[in-house]
């Protein structure tokens, strides 16, 4: 309905299909679904091994719940079939190659057409639409520019939809600061985590984000929570937005909030999403947590057959205020391969960022580090308070210590050890940040950041 719409500031025509009814979805989803399974039979050999041996061919896709048959793809399958195995495009029709390196073994390749790359931008372009940015809108994209697929993703959907884009890739945050000030930047596309980062380092050099004519954000790829975008929000002065994909399916794109900022939604038209129970595989129901699988729906070069993606959400079906029919997912506030299991309690780093952020005095930086003493896991929680409460009396930092020891106990049911730490003494991340240190094997010391990243210069 056209009036639901104008809740966007910007309603550009390439959203046209986030609006489509849905059995008209269904439709085009179930061609769309038929035609990339067999492309990637034709021409991807682990797709046609596994089809075959499942005894379900192509053509036995009858409707939509038919997927459930499909074998599942996992981020093994990449890496066994490095660098270019589930291509299934000739070389000569690729024209361009991401991947997503990890801390340890090889990159994630993933390729594009030209046909991929226009479908990336046009979802993009929705995705921006979504957040209110058009025509006019001047965006500083400070996501990675290089084999991350952030910055070029964002870069090319910006200038499709018309606004004026500053490549300014991630880092050298003193020139950032530089550049939302001095081209009178209107949107900022980042990690929520680097924008902390700005707004801390523009405040240190005597610029207040709130008195920039920055009113959006656009913020993905690391999880984080509704306390980090209230305090995003109240010390930017902006209005945030999570926008959610991975390297894998696209890159930035697969989802996006609306002003509504109640869920994202799944653009799907192009990327299948369905929630499974991650030990047994089994599909769950709209409204139930569990894992994000996703199909691509016309991937050319590199089609993914129900990938599985370690991130945990559910997907809700109901109507939303903006008007879009596509299905939303919950954010992501956590990958199944994220928690940490610390004397039997299952602990994620999420839920001790919300407990943290809910106590006041404190900022939204911080470190999880485990260790392990005869035998026994620790867990230490490394957090910045506010510089007023720092340099206060030791009873007030006390007192800070041990209410947050409080809320962590309430919430994990486990004994934190908390430490107070000065402003700016955790140290920054430029792209994703890295949150969890685990040193239980010394000789084997793992960072629990997501294997897929890279570091962005
Ligand atoms: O991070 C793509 C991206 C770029 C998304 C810019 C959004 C903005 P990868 O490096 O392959 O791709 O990492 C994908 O990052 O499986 C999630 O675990 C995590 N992730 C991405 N977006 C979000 C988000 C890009 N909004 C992996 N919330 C995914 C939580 C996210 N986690």
């Amino acid at each position: 309905m056209q009036s639901e719409r104008t809740v966007d500031r910007a309603f550009h025509p390439a959203s046209a299909p986030d609006y489509v009814p849905r059995p008209q979805m269904r439709q085009l989803q179930l061609e769309r679904l038929k035609a990339v399974v067999r492309r990637a039979y034709d021409h991807v050999d682990l797709f046609r091994r596994r089809l075959d041996e499942r005894g379900f061919p192509p053509d036995r896709l009858g409707s939509l719940s038919d997927i459930q048959h499909l074998p599942f793809t996992t981020k093994a399958d990449l890496r066994d079939t490095y660098p270019f195995g589930l291509f299934a495009s000739p070389i000569e029709d690729v024209v361009r190659v991401h991947a997503s390196s990890g801390t340890t073994g090889k990159p994630v390749v993933v390729a594009y057409t030209r046909q991929d790359l226009d479908v990336w931008t046009s979802v993009m372009v929705r995705a921006f639409a979504a957040c209110g940015l058009s025509r006019g809108d001047v965006l500083q994209n400070a996501y990675g520019y290089g084999l991350f697929t952030g910055g070029l993703g964002a870069h090319y959907g910006a200038e499709a939809l018309g606004a004026t884009v500053i490549p300014v890739s991630g880092g050298n945050t003193d020139r950032q600061i530089m550049v939302l000030k001095d081209f009178r930047v209107t949107a900022i596309c980042c990690t929520p985590s680097y924008f902390l980062h700005l707004i801390e380092r523009a405040l240190e050099l005597g610029v207040s984000m709130r008195a920039l004519p920055v009113r959006v954000g656009i913020f993905g790829a690391e999880p984080w929570t509704e306390s980090m975008r209230g305090h995003i929000e109240a010390e930017g002065g902006i209005q945030a937005f999570d926008i959610y994909g991975l390297s894998e399916i696209i890159g930035p794109g697969v989802a996006v909030e609306c002003p509504c900022h109640r869920g994202l939604h799944v653009f799907e038209d192009h990327f299948f999403p369905e929630v499974i129970d991650p030990d047994t595989g089994r599909a769950l129901p709209d409204g139930e947590e569990g894992e994000l699988v996703l199909t691509t729906l016309s991937k050319q070069a590199m089609p993914m057959i129900r990938y599985r993606t370690r991130d945990i959400t559910a997907l809700a079906a109901e109507p939303c205020g903006c008007g879009r029919t596509v299905r939303r997912m919950s954010r992501i506030a956590r990958r199944s391969d994220d928690m940490i299991i610390i004397r039997g309690v299952n602990v994620f780093p999420s839920q001790i960022e919300a407990a943290l952020l809910a106590v006041e005095g404190t900022l939204p930086h911080y470190r999880i580090l485990l260790t392990r003493h005869k035998g026994l896991d620790k867990m230490e929680v490394q957090v910045e308070v506010t510089p007023e409460l720092f340099s206060d009396k030791i009873g007030s930092l006390e007192g800070l210590r041990q209410r947050l020891a409080y809320a962590m106990e309430r919430v994990l049911g486990l004994k934190v050890q908390i430490t107070l730490a000065a402003p700016r003494s955790i140290q920054r991340s430029e792209g994703k940040a890295t949150r969890v240190i685990d040193r239980r094997d010394p000789a084997n010391e793992v960072r629990h950041e997501d294997p897929s990243t890279v570091s962005v210069p």
